[in-house]
């Protein structure tokens, strides 16, 4: 049997533990409010779907911008359907997968991915281009889940197409039933690990639902090839319709045993594909990427909403980007 003193010092920790979260819960909270009043606001009601749906065109007669809706050729992207089969799809599932880009930019972002650092664990301290993986996170002591690439949209000059590329335009305009802003385009590599939970969790590793707006929707291309060696998305179909109330209270947090019980087995799907394949998802919707066993995976992901809050771009004031010292 555990002594007195054991168990209190057990709860004693606990609280300390349930102190410090809550305290970064409020200064995280605080600076919300402060940078981004909107974003704040967004955060707090858009998680309903209710409010999701009043605010829609459905309910507020907003009008698509008609140039949008014209064009359907695109000189970079391949989509296996039309922009309405995918928009009804994604509506009823949640995810469409079969657009590709083309070779020449797959090759350019990868070439892009090589010679520019990007940065362990988002920590704009900690720079390195991607052959020193090891050396990187032998120098600063920890594994590296994710790694991600400041300023890309700027500095990747294929991204501009991209972004204003008309088959995504058009998707995008259908599904959010308004004139899409691009709010983001982001690349990352994701890399083999033994992550525990928390930091599974830093890195969109768990089970998750995204609130970027009351409307969004993202755009996934796979760079490197997928398989289920190397870290695969999974995403949960018609999680973004089908959500209990009070999981949308919480926004969507639940563990992975709650979704299984929750959701039809077939409805939760692991997308592999070679560099090139890509889906585009209401990531509102229950997903997650997986942690890589073997092989390394370099994403892209182009979102859009009916807003720009102007803090999705993972933009970065060059001055605070350094490099790890590596040999
Ligand atoms: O890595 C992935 O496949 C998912 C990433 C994600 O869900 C996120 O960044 O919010
Ligand atoms: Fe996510």
């Amino acid at each position: 049997m555990r002594s007195g003193t054991a168990v209190f010092v057990e709860i004693y920790n606990f609280l300390e533990g349930f102190n410090v979260k809550i305290k970064e819960y409020l200064r995280y909270t605080y600076s919300e409010l402060i940078r981004y009043p909107r974003w704040f606001l967004m955060r707090k009601v858009g998680r309903f779907h209710w409010v999701r749906w009043c605010l829609s065109e459905d309910f507020s007669g907003q009008s698509i911008v008609p140039d949008i809706l014209l064009e359907e050729k695109s000189s970079h992207i391949k989509c296996l359907d039309s922009a309405s089969f995918v928009t009804h799809h994604l509506r009823e599932f949640g995810i469409y997968q079969g657009i590709f880009i083309d070779n020449r930019v797959v090759e350019r972002i990868q070439q892009f991915a090589l010679d520019n650092p990007c940065y362990a664990n988002r920590n704009p301290s900690c720079g390195f281009l991607v052959p020193s993986l090891k050396v990187a996170s032998n120098y600063i002591k920890k594994e590296i889940l994710r790694a991600n690439y400041y300023n890309f949209e700027r500095q990747c000059e294929i991204v501009s197409v991209l972004k204003t590329d008309p088959i995504l335009l058009k998707i995008a305009a259908l599904y959010l039933q308004t004139t899409p802003v691009h709010v983001g385009s982001i690349l990352f590599w994701s890399f083999p690990a033994n992550p525990n939970l928390l930091q599974k969790s830093k890195s969109a590793q768990v089970f998750h639902c995204d609130l970027d707006d009351f409307r969004f929707i993202k755009f996934f291309f796979y760079l490197t090839d997928v398989d289920t060696e190397s870290g695969p998305h999974v995403f949960i179909r018609k999680s973004h319709i089908k959500k209990p109330l009070f999981r949308q209270l919480l926004r969507g947090r639940a563990s992975e045993a709650w979704l299984r019980k929750h959701y039809d087995s077939d409805d939760i799907i692991t997308i592999c594909g070679s560099a090139g394949f890509g889906f585009v998802e209401d990531t509102y919707g229950h997903h997650k990427g997986t942690s890589p066993k073997s092989k390394r995976r370099l994403i892209l992901q182009i979102e859009y909403a009916s807003h720009d809050y102007g803090n999705l771009h993972d933009m970065m004031d060059e001055k605070l980007l350094k490099q790890l010292p590596l040999p």
